[in-house]
């Protein structure tokens, strides 16, 4: 994945992943009296005790509501959260706070962005073009519009190693085309999108593109401003931070395009009984009550990853990989799906007939925590004619021994099938 100049001769140092597994407090659990090799990360990450304790303080000594109290609790609550903000934007490389709005993940992110700005704009007729590789919150959005105002969906189709099929994107491409969806990195296959090219190409066709960066947030440098993609949607679980807090980036312009996603308190600039005005910026989209102490946490998330280095944490997590496709593709009747050059992070497989949900359960008895199924991208499925892979996918905080952890559990599960 992409890297960023890298500063000091210390950022290139390995990470020390004894001492960072110690940061994360489950690491340590056991699981049918086995330790706890987990290696679900991209359905969502572990939490370092930084966050623990960032949600632990907010309700202990900090918590009040935002935006409405003049009081000191609800100051100080109030410029935590926005300090997430403007985390977030640093995080991304957002020209400006205000074009993060806080969404409780990436599904809630696209479907604003489906609802605000795709019911809006788009006219009977007009093309959203989705690729194979989407999760289903990239796919199914964008059908409730397109049935709504009779929009078109054109689909990108993927090549057998799993990346897109960029020859029938420029093709699928046309003067219909307004809304270019598309993921930077496949959670079904761990295949990592040319994204600067599919924008790039997006743009010379006039359509905008919005970026599902769930997965590749966790393993890259993500600059906003280098993507010149038009929104970005991410999920702060998955990048060590609480659940119920992610965030939407879009390009203020689009934003001041967008119409209100709900109504409610804070969103508005004044309310009576016959109309509303609204506030402007991100707002405008952030109806009712927030998700106070995970917002405030997800800042303690993205400082910890920060700290530690994205290439560091890309570095380590591609040795993983490789040292897991070795591993795993050795042993007889493995077929690793998703085998394009570039990829992070996941390897998704079937073994022989074996069902994968009996390979879940037999390694998980081995202490192994894999997700086993569609992973909510079903049209990969269809792409490969199989109904369920198996998936193992790989945080800052795994080691090779995990794999050989899994490795050996297979060798369990080979044995109990003959
Ligand atoms: N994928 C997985 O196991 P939410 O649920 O809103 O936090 O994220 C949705 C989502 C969107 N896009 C991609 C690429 C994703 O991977 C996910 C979540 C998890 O693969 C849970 S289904």
């Amino acid at each position: 994945m992409s890297k960023a100049a890298v500063s000091t001769p210390l950022a290139n140092a390995p990470l020390d992943i004894a001492r960072i597994r110690k940061d994360f407090p489950i690491l340590s659990r056991e699981v049918y009296g086995k330790p706890l090799v987990f290696l679900d990360s991209a359905a969502s990450a572990q939490k370092p005790q930084v966050v623990i304790d960032a949600e632990r303080l907010c309700y202990e000594e900090e918590y009040a509501n935002v935006h409405r109290g003049v009081y000191y609790l609800s100051q100080v609550a109030t410029e935590k959260f926005e300090a997430t903000r403007t985390r977030v934007r640093a995080f991304i490389n957002a020209a400006s706070d205000d074009e993060i709005v806080f969404t409780r993940g990436g599904t809630e992110a696209v479907n604003l962005v489906a609802s605000s700005y795709a019911r809006l704009h788009l006219e009977p007729g007009d093309e959203i073009l989705i690729s194979e590789l989407e999760h289903h919150s990239n796919i199914v959005p964008w059908q409730l519009a397109a049935e709504e105002k009779g929009l078109t969906i054109v689909p990108i189709p993927i090549l057998d190693d799993g990346q897109i099929d960029m020859d029938a994107y420029r093709n699928a491409l046309g003067p219909r085309s307004k809304i270019v969806a598309i993921t930077q990195m496949s959670n079904a296959l761990g295949v990592v999108t040319p994204i600067h090219e599919i924008i790039r190409l997006a743009h010379d066709a006039g359509a905008r593109v919005l970026v599902d960066g769930c997965q590749a947030i966790t393993h890259s440098h993500v600059d906003v401003q280098d993507l010149d993609c038009d929104f970005y949607v991410f999920s702060g679980h998955k990048i060590y931070g609480p659940t119920g807090a992610g965030a939407l980036y879009a390009k203020a312009e689009l934003l001041d395009m967008m119409a209100p996603y709900q109504g409610g308190g804070e969103m508005i600039a004044r309310v009576s009984l016959e109309k509303s005005t609204f506030k402007k910026g991100a707002a405008k989209f952030e109806a009712g009550t927030p998700a106070i102490a995970q917002v405030i946490a997800l800042k303690a998330a993205l400082d910890y990853v920060d700290d530690l280095g994205m290439d560091r944490i890309a570095d380590h997590e591609h040795l993983l990989l490789e040292y897991a496709t070795d591993r795993l593709s050795a042993i007889d009747g493995l077929t690793i799906y998703g085998t394009a050059p570039a990829k992070a992070s996941i390897v998704s497989f079937t073994m022989a007939d074996i069902h994968p949900h009996d390979i879940g359960t037999i390694v998980d008895r081995e202490g192994v925590a894999v997700r086993v199924g569609h992973h909510c991208a079903q049209p990969v499925m269809q792409r490969y004619d199989i109904a369920a892979t198996v998936r193992a996918s790989f945080g800052l905080y795994n080691t090779t021994e995990d794999i050989d952890r899994l490795a050996d559990a297979l060798g369990v599960v080979k044995d109990m099938f003959g």
